[in-house]
């Protein structure tokens, strides 16, 4: 049984400002495509389905934020390294992966 039975998802964010507020922890989920970063996170809170995953490369595309509990939040990323997407979503994720390291390294989260 999961500790995190009330675990939600809360938001997908494709740029910066769609992040939810910079309050409580929070842990992300970096690396390269396929490695199971998103199947980790079902893991985690014993779920299926709750992050979406794929035998294919590049399944997550956008920065999906779940809520465990109050204020504290797990953040899947898209994969880096190969990923059989269109080059323009491609081109849009090293920026927003910065952020996300940023506001990580900012101290708020962790
Ligand atoms: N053998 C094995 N396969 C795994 C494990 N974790 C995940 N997989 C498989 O690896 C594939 C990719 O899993 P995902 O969780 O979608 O990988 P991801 O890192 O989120 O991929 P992207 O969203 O493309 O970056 C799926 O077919 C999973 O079933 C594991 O621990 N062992
Ligand atoms: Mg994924």
């Amino acid at each position: 049984m999961s500790r995190f039975h009330e675990a939600r998802f809360l938001i997908s964010a494709a740029a910066p400002a769609q992040f939810p507020p910079d309050a409580g922890a929070e842990v992300a989920f970096v690396g390269r495509s396929n490695v199971g970063k998103s199947s980790a996170i079902n893991a985690i809170v014993q779920r299926r389905a709750l992050a979406r995953t794929s035998k294919t490369p590049g399944r997550t595309r956008l920065l999906n934020f779940f809520e465990l509990a109050p204020l504290k939040r797990l953040v899947d990323l898209p994969g880096y390294g190969y990923a059989n997407v269109p080059q323009v979503a491609r081109r849009a994720w090293p920026p927003l992966i910065d952020a996300c390291a940023r506001a990580h390294r900012s101290g708020a989260c962790s």
